[in-house]
């Protein structure tokens, strides 16, 4: 490891009044932020991050769980210098393309599954779902069922930022500040076993959450119900992961009523189960598909919505123009980043290293957390886990105000230079692909360390 950026390299406090004067944060309290004084993160390489004082950080969340071949590879800083250089920029909208815009898109319809063989490229997340909305309804006009137009999504859902995206999610906090959802999307209980499952097995709640669907179409009427999106675990709404009964039954659903069945593996996808993408973990065939994050690591910001051959096929044979795009849809740079990207992740096996080796390595080591009087369930596949906190195991008894204790956590996560996030009360974790045991170690010890604080705290 290289040594830590020099800590006079910048003015951290002259940096710290100029973003309080004029940077404002997604999903931050503006005024708490300038109050507590923001951290200017300076450096990064493998898992780890500098910030402007010094600070060796043991990035846990790999950026927003996207940068999964690790910070610092100055290959993928070569590959963009190259393609600026060749052909900075040009777009894909008038009867042209470029090589990478091109080429990426075969090499995601060869690394996604079967049937998914049409790209259509994004900048964002939250785009390409705004993107699969349009086409959903778009797809069911052309099919001549223009009253399928509801698309029925998830409680604690998170699918992006924009009016489309975050009605499609299942946030509550996002929906009541500007009068989400809009028209037209509906939102069922997810598979959160720990919260909702009761006297009952896994498997036995699997199947009565995936019947939530089913009563969700009846109710609306199965003509108007377009698709059902779901992210194959629930990331940011606390890594909920489905018990092994409830897809099998939600795919059983959306074939009985005709129902598009959209995957959004912007979290997911590009190794972080242990599969190339979460479909494969869970034996999912979607109609389309999100992908963002890990299809450049966060290198450039790319997205892109994979469209299965029903809906490509309906849409491109019948369908005429399709009036949406984007300036930077196959941004030539970003699109050679990930095809560089992808090539790191291959030549390094990162997703068999996720699927043998760290993967079973993190979750061994969140487990043996299990025992700690704060930790109510240990959760997560591959890279991606999860610790919910309980007031009480025995119920189990949640916290009250909820939250509350998962802040406090988070917290000292910070004080002690790692990063683990907490979603209400749970501590959620996904660093890159990359991570070292002997990192996995720091986080894991780090996390006894920090929940053995929080209960002090709060005096259990
Ligand atoms: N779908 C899923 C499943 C996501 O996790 C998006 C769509 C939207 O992607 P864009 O690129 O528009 O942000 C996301 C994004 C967090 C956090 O703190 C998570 C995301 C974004 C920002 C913060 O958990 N996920």
């Amino acid at each position: 490891m290289t040594a830590a950026a020099p800590s006079d390299a910048i003015d951290t406090a002259a940096y710290r009044v100029r973003d309080a004067a004029h940077h404002w944060h997604p999903f931050s309290d503006t005024k708490a932020l300038a109050a507590e004084g923001v951290r200017v993160i300076v450096r990064a390489e493998g898992s780890t991050l500098w910030d402007s004082e010094g600070n060796e950080i043991l990035d846990g969340m790999a950026g927003l769980w996207c940068v999964n071949v690790g910070y610092g590879r100055s290959e993928l800083a070569e590959v963009a210098a190259a393609q600026m250089r060749e052909l900075s920029y040009y777009n894909t909208f008038f009867k042209t393309t470029s090589v990478p815009a091109t080429d990426l898109a075969a090499k995601l319809a060869e690394l996604t599954p079967a049937g998914l063989n049409r790209v259509f490229f994004t900048n964002s997340g939250s785009e390409a779902n705004d993107t699969i909305v349009r086409m959903v309804r778009h797809f069911w006009q052309v099919a001549g069922k223009p009253g399928k137009k509801i698309i029925i999504s998830r409680e604690y859902a998170y699918h992006g930022s924009t009016m489309v995206a975050a009605s499609l999610g299942g946030m509550s906090a996002m929906h009541d500040q500007v009068d989400m959802p809009l028209p037209d999307f509906e939102h069922i209980r997810p598979p959160y076993f720990l919260r909702d499952g009761g006297n009952m097995t896994p498997d036995d709640f699997g199947i009565a959450a995936a019947q939530a669907l089913d009563e969700r179409i009846n109710e609306v009427g199965a003509d108007r119900v377009a698709a059902f999106i779901a992210e194959p675990i629930q990331g940011s709404g606390g890594v909920i992961v489905p018990p092994a009964s409830y897809f099998p039954e939600i795919q059983r659903i959306c074939r009985e009523h005709d129902i598009l069945f959209i995957v959004d593996e912007v979290i997911c996808g590009f190794g972080r189960t242990g599969a190339w993408f979460g479909s494969e973990t869970f034996g999912l065939a979607p109609d389309m598909m999100t992908l963002a994050k890990g299809l450049s690591s966060g290198y450039a910001p790319i997205a892109a919505v994979m469209v299965g051959d029903r809906v490509a096929e309906t849409l491109i044979e019948r369908g005429g123009e399709f009036f949406h795009g984007f300036t930077y849809s196959g941004h030539p740079m970003a699109c050679a980043v990930a095809l560089a990207n992808l090539a790191i992740i291959e030549r390094e096996g990162l997703v068999d290293r996720a699927a043998t080796d760290v993967g079973p390595y993190l979750q061994e080591g969140l487990r043996s957390l299990a025992d700690h009087p704060l930790v109510g369930e240990v959760r997560g596949v591959g890279m991606i886990g999860a610790i919910e906190l309980v007031r009480d195991k025995d119920g189990p008894i949640f916290f009250q105000p909820e939250g509350a204790a998962g802040i406090r956590c988070r917290d000292h996560f910070i004080r002690n230079n790692v990063i683990m996030r907490a979603v209400r009360d749970t501590m959620v974790v996904a660093p890159p692909l990359v991570i070292s045991r002997a990192e996995i170690d720091r986080l894991i010890d780090t996390a006894r360390v920090c929940l053995d604080l929080t209960q002090r705290d709060l005096g259990l």
